[in-house]
């Protein structure tokens, strides 16, 4: 039995962020096949990604990514100082916040038809994902990874949003346009754990 079982489907972006973490941290894990709804009772929410860690179980992909990095070995997850610690939990909370209300939920998720969405809202949320992604470009200009020279937290949430890009016409045209976001795409796309937990097939909760 894998030392600890991600209950989530591969698509689904936020079970990807904790399945990176496993890997990156080298922890033994079973996926169990999940959708939304199921991990009730656990999970009064009904979503994914749930946790379970012998008799500990435990909801929310941050709340997940950070139990697995504090429990095992393997390369911490988050700088050990002060100040490089809250810098990844800055951009963590800006790809869970508003990369997440920009480009997932506003653009991926309703052209995936996993959610309703109009024509005009898309366009307004590729608008506001122009922006958040203009930010990350920026700053990335000067940094390896989010939170500095070494993959972190941070870069594992952004992998499963950004990583969907290239299947929609514009959000593609505005990773093309975004060179430091290409950059550090392409690092992370080398890494094991990106490759290993490559959905294969899209329209992120089938
Ligand atoms: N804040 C939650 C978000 C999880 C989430 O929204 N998961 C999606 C799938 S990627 C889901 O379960 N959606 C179904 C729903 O919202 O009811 C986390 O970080 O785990």
């Amino acid at each position: 039995m894998a030392t600890i079982q991600i209950y989530g489907v591969p698509p689904s972006p936020f079970t990807r962020a904790t399945r990176l973490a496993a890997r990156e941290k080298g922890v033994d894990y079973e996926l169990v096949p999940t959708r939304p709804g199921e991990t009730a009772p656990v999970n009064p929410l009904g979503k994914i990604p749930m946790m379970k860690h012998g008799d500990f179980t435990l909801y929310e992909s941050p709340a997940i990514v950070r139990y697995i990095d504090r429990t095992f070995d393997g390369p911490p997850l988050w700088p050990r100082d002060a100040k490089g610690s809250a810098l990844c939990d800055q951009w963590l909370s800006v790809v869970c916040d508003s990369m997440v209300q920009t480009a997932l939920a506003g653009v991926i998720a309703p052209r995936f038809g996993i959610i309703p969405g109009t024509e005009e809202g898309i366009q307004v949320a590729l608008k506001r994902s122009e922006r958040v992604v203009g930010i990350f470009d920026k700053h990335l200009a000067d940094h390896r990874f989010l939170a500095g020279e070494q993959v972190t937290a941070a870069d594992l949430f952004l992998v499963p949003i950004f990583f969907y890009f290239p299947e929609i016409a514009e959000l593609k045209a505005l990773g093309e346009a975004s060179p430091n976001c290409g950059r550090w795409a392409r690092d992370m796309g080398a890494r094991p754990s990106v490759k290993a937990t490559d959905p294969q097939f899209r329209g992120l909760n089938r």
